[in-house]
């Protein structure tokens, strides 16, 4: 379900990360069979050559070879996570050069404020706009916490005398959660708040004084 624009870049690299780590997981769980098998201990053979010996240093064994060629898979295959990674990080981190809503959002023990431009404020509620831009300037009173919408695949630290901005731009209306991620406290659990996305036209009634 697709309720922010920028969720799709965010789901793609979350893919290219699993699919590399379901591949290296069956290439090394594979080997691990195989030579669980393969070098069985088998009633009678002898101990090979090369086996360690109590008090020993071991031979070399192994091929530099092969670890050379596994070492330039893993370069090659880290090379495009890393690509999409610093991509999607540039992306998620500046928000469009658009026409924004900017709020501000104050994290505070144990509750959330929401300070928009016109000096409306809110608590625990965030209303925005669909189809807009909405910059988040989060910061903190008090703690550390965290401003996180699950469903929008955003987060961002709430830590005092620092903001750090986030943004998103909901295509759908509706109401998501949004709740503290940094444990803060014996009120953490309860720090929730929700994202209310409006038609853009019920948005502005609201934001004018209406409901
Ligand atoms: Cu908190």
């Amino acid at each position: 379900m697709v309720i922010t624009t920028s969720q799709g870049p965010l789901e793609s690299l979350f893919n290219l990360y699993l699919y590399a780590a379901v591949i290296i997981n069956i290439i090394v769980i594979g080997a691990l069979v195989y030579a669980i098998f393969r070098f069985k201990h088998k009633p009678g053979a002898k101990e090979p050559a090369d086996a360690p010996k109590a008090g020993v240093i071991p031979p070399v064994r192994g091929s530099a070879r092969i670890g050379l060629i596994l070492t330039a898979v893993l370069f090659l295959l880290f090379i495009p996570i890393s690509i999409g990674t610093k991509d999607t990080v540039n992306f998620i981190e500046k928000p469009p050069a658009e026409e924004s809503l900017i709020v501000n959002v104050v994290g505070q023990q144990y509750s959330w404020t929401f300070i928009y431009p016109n000096g409306v404020k809110t608590v625990n509620e965030l209303i925005v706009p669909a189809n807009k831009v909405v910059v988040l300037k989060v910061t903190s009173s008090d703690v550390f916490h965290n401003f996180y919408v699950p469903d929008f695949k955003i987060m961002a630290d709430a830590i005092p005398q620092k903001t750090n901005v986030i943004w998103f731009k909901a295509v759908r209306t509706g109401s998501y959660k949004a709740h503290c991620n940094e444990i803060c406290g014996v009120g953490h659990t309860f720090m929730k708040a929700s994202v209310t996305v409006k038609d853009p036209q019920d948005f502005e009634k609201w934001y004018a004084g209406g409901v």
